[in-house]
């Protein structure tokens, strides 16, 4: 681990500088790397973002002050990116033990760069942009606090999360005191629905069953959902939060599943694409612990059978909902 110091002093000597964002971006991946980009930039340097997917429209606005730059980067920094598969595996095979820098703000990270700065307790990568900024001596322009604000509000929900600390918003008032419409932003991120979330919304809200005294709902999607409304990855972010809305729930069981026509492995916080109805709480309950152990990670868990996997899970979760309702 390095410090931030550090990370600003090697960002200030190097050059022709590509920032690698997440797969499946979100606001605080696309918004640091914008902030940095624009900051660096600012400081006469050749820099350009890369992402496995492209900026939606949701996030376009962010990378309007970004200006495009043709280079072969020589520096390679990584932003918001907790572990080297997140950049999906074209950009993973291309920058794999070349990343020269992560900024990042996961507990999880698991570091794959020459220097990692993680600080676990900022609520989003883009609070650490901010710090980093400040240090590197770049003037915070109304398009960089709109970058840094949008990864604020999206990673803490709009500030309702624990992870908001105060300072996190007091780097957000900062942001506001540039001028920009953080109300604006506030709306576009949160209240503003294409049909296709709204039709993936009534579905999730049409899919939910109750169990053990209503105490554990579950939601589920299946691809046909997905595809007959046209849902884009976008679409279907934080719908697990359906579920957790039903009041005096004690438990809630996650299920996970690959993304949009199966684009395994990676597995979304909530959902659950599957080819047919799960079947019940055990399904459920063995999906996500078989997905959260599965593969690998743990030997004896690895060698047993899907349905010994199944039992254990669902005893284990019985078990923990049981003691729950003491
Ligand atoms: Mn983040």
């Amino acid at each position: 681990m390095i410090t931030l110091d550090d990370a600003a002093e090697f960002l200030r000597e190097s050059d022709d500088i590509v920032l690698l964002s997440h797969q499946f971006p979100d606001g605080d991946t696309f918004g640091s790397a914008a902030a940095l980009c624009m900051a660096l930039q600012s400081m006469g340097k050749r820099v350009m973002t890369r992402c496995r997917h492209e900026i939606s429209e949701k996030y376009a606005s962010m990378f309007r002050g970004v200006q495009k730059q043709d280079f072969t980067p020589k520096t390679v920094v990584a932003v918001d990116v907790a572990d080297i598969d997140l950049l999906g595996d074209a950009l993973k095979e291309e920058y794999e033990g070349r990343v020269d820098l992560c900024i990042d703000h996961h507990a999880s990270n698991r570091p794959f760069s020459e220097r990692t700065f993680v600080d676990s307790a900022a609520a989003s990568t883009t609070e650490i942009i901010y710090a980093l900024i400040t240090k590197l001596g770049a003037k915070i322009t109304k398009e960089i606090a709109e970058a840094i604000y949008t990864g604020i509000t999206t990673d803490t929900g709009c500030f309702k999360y624990p992870n908001a600390t105060p300072r996190t918003y007091r780097v957000a008032a900062c942001m506001m005191e540039t001028g920009i419409d953080a109300a604006d932003i506030n709306r576009r991120m949160f209240d503003t629905k294409t049909r296709a979330r709204l039709e993936m919304e009534r579905m999730v809200l049409d899919s939910i069953q109750f169990y053990h005294d209503d105490r554990c709902a579950v939601a589920y999607i299946l691809r046909d959902m997905v595809a007959s409304s046209k849902a884009n990855e976008d679409d279907l972010e934080g719908l697990a939060a359906i579920p957790r809305q039903v009041e005096g729930k004690k438990a809630r069981v996650e299920k996970r599943g690959g993304g949009v026509g199966g684009v395994a492995p990676f597995f979304y916080p909530i959902l659950v694409v599957k080819k047919r109805r799960p079947a019940g709480l055990e399904t459920a309950a063995g999906w996500t612990w078989a997905v959260r152990r599965w593969p690998g990670r743990n030997r004896r868990t690895a060698r047993c059978s899907a349905s010994a996997r199944r039992r254990a899970a669902f005893s284990a979760w019985d078990g923990r909902t049981q003691r729950q309702t003491n």
